[in-house]
């Protein structure tokens, strides 16, 4: 293992001012780990652009907002195919269309049965914060090539949060009581995704820890920006360990 001392191992500035290591991205161990973490990267950015066009069939007058929200979803996912093609990996899709099964079957339950809070919940805060959190610590510890195409990537991410954001806050009234159910139903989903991304994620030296505490941070921010008060977000929150 290169120490931080030894002349040859890569170094980089930590948002905290720290030095931190880059791992070896040609090892066999890295490259396995990648293959799951690259794939879940690419299902997730396909199934976002299939949700914005399925939203879009919910909120007829927001269709092409939507189409085009989606249509940097699939950019994304070019970009993401890239990076694991770069590195020489195979993606698992077999394993990515697992990790987001349950979520996918919630959110097509919400879609069937005309609930646009829930199906905006799901993709344009839940996951949409899930990705600006993992692609911001990714960003720190990902090879060059990876580097900046995540950096490009996470830009969007913000538009996508952010028309999540402004639709549930101007229509807060009426949809407070499907928000919090939604919540209920999906965030401890979301937390054992984190869990079960954690071990691949570690190869790639992004922290647990770190991602969960990113995660919450841009959940709660969401929230507070959609009109929740603190105690509503803590109670929210808490659905997360419950
Ligand atoms: C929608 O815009 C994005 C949907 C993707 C969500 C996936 C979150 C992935 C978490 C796993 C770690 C990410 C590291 C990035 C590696 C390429
Ligand atoms: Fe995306
Ligand atoms: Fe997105």
């Amino acid at each position: 293992m290169p120490t931080i001392e030894s002349p040859d191992v890569a170094v980089l500035d930590r948002p905290d001012g720290s030095l931190g290591e880059l791992p070896d991205f040609t090892t066999d161990t890295y490259k396995d780990a990648y293959s799951r973490i690259n794939a879940i990267v690419i299902q997730g950015e396909q199934e976002a652009y299939d949700n914005y066009v399925a939203i879009g069939t919910l909120i007829p007058e927001q269709a092409d907002e939507l189409l085009k929200l989606g249509r940097m979803e699939l950019k994304h996912m070019r970009g993401f195919t890239a990076c694991g093609k770069n590195l020489g990996v195979t993606a698992d899709m077999t394993f990515a269309k697992e990790f987001f099964s349950r979520l996918h079957g919630n959110f097509q339950e919400a879609l069937s049965e005309g609930h646009i809070t829930t199906c905006l919940f799901i993709q344009a805060i839940l996951i949409e914060a899930f990705a600006i959190s993992a692609y911001h610590v990714y960003i720190r510890v990902a090879d060059p090539f990876a580097k900046k195409i995540t950096e490009g990537v996470v830009k969007d991410e913000y538009l996508h949060l952010n028309y999540g954001q402004q639709w549930l806050k101007s229509n807060l009234k009426n949809c407070k009581e499907e928000l919090i159910q939604a919540n209920k139903a999906n965030l401890p989903l979301i937390r054992s995704m984190l869990e079960q991304v954690s071990e691949d994620a570690a190869v790639l030296y992004m922290d647990k820890e770190e991602l969960m505490e990113e995660f919450m941070i841009a959940f709660q921010d969401s929230l507070t920006e959609i009109g929740l008060d603190n105690r509503e977000i803590a109670r929210m929150a808490l659905a997360a360990i419950a």
